[in-house]
């Protein structure tokens, strides 16, 4: 196989993504998103010849584009697939697309699912193919109704066109895909709560290891994989890793879809170059902060389960895994939520400690009572209606979630606040101190 890992973009400012670089052209919904449309804008082009070059060539072409999971965490996407069994000890395997998108501020997989339904569809043959698997299963969020109608109606049309199901495009092997409705809970986006229940069980975390490649869904070997990483699939083993990995830097290769919501004045859902600077990307697609970006207070850069950064991170910083990371964030599902100096920040993090503790699954007692905890105080802190120890009881309670929990759900919950507390403590002891003092006039 052609090796690309030596493939670096050069030095040069990254974004300005042209039309004729973009993997989602209907992003925006003005075409056909079926069939017809979707076959116009490449879709299912000789699919036969790509599924026909084999799991090891499908794998080692994805190695070599540097794609790096869409869902959050980042894992590169070709090791990943590559931990399926090559040979098969009896048990079927499985792909499982995580459609169930119910991260705060994350808005692209349905963009995908509503308008370009069949590059998905198109990527769960590839990315099954690659696995050694003969079947897909779509867990999508159940909110999600009109893209569970848009999807339905385009794997109906795969059927019928000969492209999924026996002999799925001609190659002699039987793929198929179904469908599954998640019912509203945010921690079935975790892969094996979502493997559970797929199963038809409550939703809850499994400790890893085993991984799921090796015991998943029914006890299977098994992938659970984000939408976006499986749309982009066919269009990169076409078009080449090399000209996927022409775009970003080093280790944060590719286009990317982020989704900018909040005080901006046009939020959207943009595909751009990875590793993007952060202000361009705002003052391009957005048309700026609202105000003008000196009126930037914050920006939350990952969805809701990464830290913030302040403006003055903002200035600068580029819009890829590891430049986040470096400013103590990270690009996680790449939502970027943007705060105005009209911002109520401790106020806007005490709504993300509720959401996380309302959709703790209870199983392990760091998360299930530290993130009431959390919430309690933080409901208070929000008046200034707390003592000023426990702002440092805060900070501690979040260390004893980090870390020692089953799932991220508790890591989650924590770096939000810890994020508040590194960037507004002064605010907050202000606070608290006004109140305490108002409270002594009034007595
Ligand atoms: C086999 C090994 N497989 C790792 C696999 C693992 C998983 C993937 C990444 O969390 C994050 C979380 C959220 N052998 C393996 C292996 N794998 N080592 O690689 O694993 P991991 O543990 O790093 O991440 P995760 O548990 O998948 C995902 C964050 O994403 N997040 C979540 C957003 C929510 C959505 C949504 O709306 N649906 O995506 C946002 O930041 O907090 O940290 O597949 O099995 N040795
Ligand atoms: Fe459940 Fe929270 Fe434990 Fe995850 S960290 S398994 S959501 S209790």
């Amino acid at each position: 196989s052609r090796a690309y890992a030596s493939v670096e973009a050069p030095e040069r400012t990254h974004g300005n993504l042209s039309d004729a670089d973009r993997i989602f052209t209907n992003l925006y919904g003005r075409h056909d998103p079926f069939l017809k449309g979707a076959m116009a804008r490449g879709d299912w082009y000789e699919t036969k010849k790509l599924v026909e070059l084999g799991a090891d060539w499908i794998v080692n072409e994805m190695k070599a584009s540097g794609l790096r999971g869409r869902g959050g965490a980042g894992f590169p996407s070709g090791l990943k697939w590559s931990f399926m069994p090559k040979v098969s000890d009896g048990r079927p395997s499985y792909l499982v697309v995580n459609a169930d998108e119910s991260e705060p501020g994350t808005c692209k997989d349905r963009e995908i699912m509503r308008h370009d339904p069949h590059k998905l569809l198109e990527g769960c043959l590839i990315a099954g193919t690659a696995m050694r698997a003969r079947a897909a299963y779509i867990y999508i969020r159940g909110e999600y109704v009109n893209e569970r109608l848009a999807l339905e109606r385009a794997l109906a049309e795969a059927y019928a066109a000969g492209f999924l199901g026996k002999d799925a495009c001609g190659t002699g092997l039987d793929f198929d895909v179904n469908i599954h409705y998640g019912a509203g809970a945010y921690i079935c986006g975790e892969e094996t709560a979502l493997i559970e229940s797929l199963e038809g069980k409550q939703g809850k975390p499994r400790l890893k290891p085993p991984f799921p490649a090796n015991v998943g869904l029914y006890g299977c070997p098994t992938t659970v994989t984000n939408v976006e990483t499986v749309a982009v699939a066919p269009t990169i083993l076409r078009r080449g890793p090399e000209w996927f990995a022409s775009f970003g830097r080093k280790n944060n290769a590719g286009t990317k879809l982020f989704c900018i919501s909040g005080h901006v004045n046009n939020p959207c859902t943009v595909e751009e170059e990875m590793s993007i600077p952060l202000k361009d990307l705002i003052e391009k697609h957005c048309g700026g902060v609202r105000g003008g970006w000196d009126n930037l207070l914050a920006v939350i850069p990952g969805g809701s389960s990464v830290p913030m950064i302040t403006k003055d991170v903002c200035d600068d910083v580029l819009m890829d895994f590891d430049a986040l990371k470096g400013v103590g964030s990270g690009l996680g599902t790449a939502a970027v939520i943007v705060m105005d100096k009209s911002t109520d920040v401790v106020d806007a993090i005490a709504r993300l400690s509720y959401f996380y503790k309302h959709e703790s699954c209870g199983q392990c007692t760091p998360c299930r009572e530290g993130t009431s905890w959390i919430y309690n105080i933080m409901k208070r802190l929000v008046k200034g209606d707390a003592r000023l120890e426990e702002v440092e009881m805060l900070q501690e309670i979040t260390k004893q979630i980090e870390g020692h929990t089953i799932c991220a759900l508790g890591d989650a919950a924590a770096w939000p606040v810890q994020g508040l507390l590194k960037n507004f403590s002064p605010l907050i002891r202000e606070r608290i101190t006004a109140s305490s003092d108002a409270k002594k006039i009034a007595a």
